[in-house]
């Protein structure tokens, strides 16, 4: 056995045995519980980072270690590749999307390869493959067929820099959310799934999602948004071109809070009520005011803009005359597209009346507040308190008042409980070329024809190159041009693509049933979904997992799966943070330093407190701990680590780093630590090596017994934190083990055998390839993957000896060790045998025991 570590030759050899044996490859098995473990798949950028680095590790820990306890673990890879980037990359390089993705793939895999990840890649899936798409476009028109994908045209959120339309969900305050552009409204017709259709069943289901973090299972509730109130009716006399009164004489808004109907001093619309519309017809110099409340969704630096419309409605129960007001913050596809101003109790509609004078009228009263007209304070608008300047409804409670007035309401027939949605139907139709062609083609006879099932997968040509003019299948005629399934007369083929969310929506089926050529799912899905451990990022908290849930309920109601919710558990893993150094330019931007060019100075807790530039020696200012990032020129690369390092030495440190859910700070002395730390396990290895051969005899030492006991209890808190996933902790507990057996210079060696046959097992999930070689090093028997997962010895953990106080009138004057549950004589015996303490008992009358803990002498 070598002497020093030497992670390569380590990692060459572990990763030769695994290859040789395709130890990875992983079938259905019905004797033994399957376990799903799957990371969300990566979009293949090219670069794998030190976050692909921890979330694929911590994946691969919990697949080890379940193996080793006996489940049959999946965990596969794949790749998110169809997308925007390819095409942005295709306009600069001039290499197709398809060739750039593919040359990527391979280059993330190659990266991904020396970190030894126990993915089972004979089961790799791309989303960009034909055999892969062919089953979402085939889905699709079974959608279409039940009624669950329809066509619209609608007003859609336009992104002027990406040139595509985004869902509400990609929009980021009025912003996109790749590009950061601020998105317009266009009008175009697209297809849409019917996501809303199943809101009440997303919702109530999020509470038997127990496996989720609480954090994510708010942030789904609040995306699909329940609300309940009430809807009614301002009745107006509005006409049309035609002299027909618009929507039968009435405008319908929403409120949460009916209660204030008395308060009510504005009403206002959207851009895109037909009221607006009509306004418009009837005064043209309303439309560039208007213009800038349609471009812009509401944005809190922009403020509420507005404009009367110059029509007026009339309040249901006052009858009072009441101004209509266009306005940028009321949302057209929320509600009614349409509220009541109440300025007096609600921040938003307070705000714009002080910004175009319009009266506040206070009606809820809360003890204690002086209700101040000028400046707005959160109490006002609390759900309680009693009403005023409310005609009949004054002196009624707020919960009073809601049911009194919606009562009236309903019983004139202005007015209904409503609840309404956040959430709208999915538009999946996206007008780029780098995505899953949407089967469907358009004839000027028979409308739009879906592609016949026979004919599936519509393949994507990938001889494209993107130019930035557009869609590049709209001039590709070899695709574009296409007989009409039904009349055969020549026809066009769609040429939108489907969002890639749909593509992300089920990938994870297809890992369990790769090469079915047959159908969309198989016998491996009915094996191993749902998905029991699923590991991301919680960028994807709202979108991926509900398009996600959402698509497996559709699936459910075709009869494919006989599950609802495709994640069982969900973990989020922190982001590697690091410190950024840089310096303000004249011109106010910032040049960033990478670590290497500047000496930093760090205080006692290892926190850089001062750092300048090696270059000039001149001051650069600390920026904190931030994500990692390209532009800021703090990003570890995993393949610098790897080579300065090992791999088994990047695993470490990312996950004994902290919390795997929690952000942690990248330090370059932690990296150093955690490689230390596997020199000094081989050395132990090496030196200990000899002593394990020439022992055959079983120790009963007190020193063997302190030591099994040090182990077996580690080993039961590493269990009880692989549990929980809490691997950092794992770790330390390793580290600890370590010590203990390098201090065990008088133990028996078989005891030491078997300390660090445990240690190399709980180390190898997260070391795998230094575990192995080790294991084999030292003789123990078989593969370290084949082993079982070492559980604590309940002997072990017993103490048969434990520390007792010893005092003398209160006092303490000593300790003594002696086995449990000891009886007085036995205590009397061992202390008088104490050549320090008997002296003190000269004349004790009585002794008070408190087993196993204390004894005090009375003198
Ligand atoms: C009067 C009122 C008084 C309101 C008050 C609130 C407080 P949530 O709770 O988020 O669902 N609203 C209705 N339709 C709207 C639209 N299309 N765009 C923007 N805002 C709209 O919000 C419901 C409240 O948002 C509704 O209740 C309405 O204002 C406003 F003291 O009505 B409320
Ligand atoms: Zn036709």
């Amino acid at each position: 056995m070598r002497s020093e570590y030497d992670a390569a030759w380590v990692e060459r050899a572990a990763q030769a045995y695994w290859r040789n044996t395709d130890t990875f490859k992983t079938v259905e098995d019905d004797h033994r519980p399957k376990f799903y473990a799957c990371s969300m798949l990566p979009y293949p950028s090219g670069k794998l980072h030190m976050g692909h680095v921890r979330n694929y590790t911590i994946n691969d820990m919990l697949a080890r270690h379940l193996r080793m306890k006996g489940f049959n673990v999946l965990m596969p890879m794949g790749w998110d590749a169809f997308g925007l980037p390819a095409e942005n990359a295709a306009m600069k390089s001039g290499v197709s999307p398809a060739q750039w993705t593919q040359l990527n793939i391979a280059d993330m895999k190659s990266q991904m390869q020396p970190l030894g990840f126990a993915f089972d890649w004979s089961r790799e899936v791309s989303t960009c493959d034909p055999q892969y798409y062919k089953w979402s476009q085939w889905f699709f028109l079974q959608l279409l067929e039940k009624g669950v994908v329809y066509k619209q045209t609608q007003t859609v959120n336009w992104d002027p820099v990406d040139r595509t339309v985004l869902a509400n969900e990609q929009v980021i305050d009025g912003r996109g959310w790749r590009s950061g552009a601020v998105v317009e409204k266009r009008e175009i017709p697209g297809y849409y799934l019917r996501i809303t259709q199943y809101a009440e069943e997303l919702l109530g289901a999020i509470d038997t999602l127990d496996g989720w973090p609480d954090r994510v299972r708010a942030m789904q509730r609040n995306w699909i948004g329940k609300t309940t109130g009430v809807r009614l009716a301002f009745s107006h006399q509005i006409r049309d071109v035609a002299g027909r009164l618009i929507e039968g004489g009435e405008l319908w808004a929403f409120t949460t809070r009916v209660d204030t109907l008395m308060g009510v001093t504005f009403c206002a619309i959207s851009p895109e009520h037909v009221l607006a519309k009509r306004a418009l017809e009837l005064n043209p110099d309303l439309e560039p005011l208007m213009t800038a409340c349609r471009n812009k969704d509401f944005d809190e630096a922009l403020g509420k803009l507005g404009v009367p419309c110059g029509f007026k409605v009339e309040h249901p129960l006052s009858r009072e005359p009441i101004e209509l007001w266009i306005t940028n913050y009321v949302l057209d596809e929320y509600g009614e597209g349409a509220l009541m101003g109440v300025p007096a109790h609600d921040e938003r509609d307070f705000e714009f009346a002080r910004q175009y004078d319009l009266p506040v009228r206070q009606v809820i009263a809360h003890e204690g507040d002086v209700y101040d007209p000028r400046n707005w304070s959160d109490s006002y608008a609390r759900c309680e308190g009693r009403l005023v300047n409310s005609g009949i409804y004054d002196g009624l409670s707020v919960a009073q008042a809601a049911q009194a007035i919606t009562t009236a309401l309903v019983e004139c027939g202005k007015g209904d409980r409503r609840t309404t949605w956040r959430l709208r139907d999915w538009g999946i139709s996206r007008q780029r070329y780098w995505g899953t062609p949407i089967p469907i083609i358009h004839c000027k006879l028979c409308g739009d024809v879906p592609v016949p099932y026979s004919d599936l997968p519509v393949v994507l040509p990938d001889d494209c190159i993107p130019d930035g003019s557009g869609n590049p299948l709209l001039t590709h005629d070899g695709f574009r041009h296409v007989a009409c399934p039904s009349c055969l007369a020549p026809a066009l083929r769609e040429t939108d693509t489907m969002d890639t969310f749909v593509d992300s929506s089920w990938y994870f089926m297809r890992y369990c049933d790769p090469d079915n050529h047959a159908s969309m799912v198989g016998p491996g899905s009915r094996y191993w979904m749902p998905i029991d451990q699923y590991i991301g990022g919680i960028e994807h908290a709202v979108l991926h997992l509900l398009y996600a849930r959402f698509w497996t309920r559709a699936m459910r109601d075709e009869g494919l799966v006989d599950f609802s919710e495709p994640f069982k558990s969900l973990f989020t893993q922190g982001m590697l943070l690091r410190e950024s150094y840089s310096r303000k330019k004249a011109d106010g931007s910032r040049q960033w330093f990478y670590p290497a060019q500047v000496a930093v100075e760090y205080d006692h807790k290892g926190r850089p407190i001062k750092a300048i530039s090696l270059e000039d020696g001149l001051p650069v200012d600390i920026g904190g701990a931030e994500k990692m990032s390209k532009s800021k020129n703090n990003v570890v690369e995993p393949k610098e680590i790897i080579a300065k390092f090992g791999a088994d030495t990047a695993r470490l440190f990312t996950i004994f780093a902290g919390p795997p859910d929690q952000d942690t700070v990248w330090s370059d002395s932690g990296v150093e630590g955690a490689y230390r730390f596997l020199s000094r396990l081989w050395r132990f290895a090496h030196d200990c090596g000899a002593r394990f051969d020439a022992s055959d005899q079983l120790g009963e030492s007190a020193e063997s017994k302190r030591v099994r006991h040090e182990v077996h209890r580690l080993l039961q808190q590493i269990n009880r934190d692989f549990e929980r996933l809490q691997y950092n902790t794992v770790v330390s507990g390793a580290m600890k083990i370590l010590k203990v057996l390098e201090g065990a210079k008088a133990a028996n060696p078989t005891i030491v055998c078997e300390g660090m046959a445990i240690l190399l097992q709980v180390l190898y999930p997260v070391t795998p390839h230094i575990s192995h070689v080790l294991w084999g090093e030292l003789g123990y028997a078989g593969v370290i993957h084949d082993s079982s997962w070492p559980m604590p010895d309940g002997d072990a953990l017993t103490q048969d000896e434990v520390k007792m106080v010893v005092q003398v009138n209160g006092k303490v004057r000593g300790e003594i060790m002696i086995e449990t549950d000891a009886d007085h004589e036995a205590i009397r015996l061992r202390v008088s045998s104490d050549a320090l303490l008997h002296k003190r008992l000269e004349g004790a009358v009585r002794m008070v025991v408190v087993p196993n803990r204390l004894v005090n002498f009375i003198v």
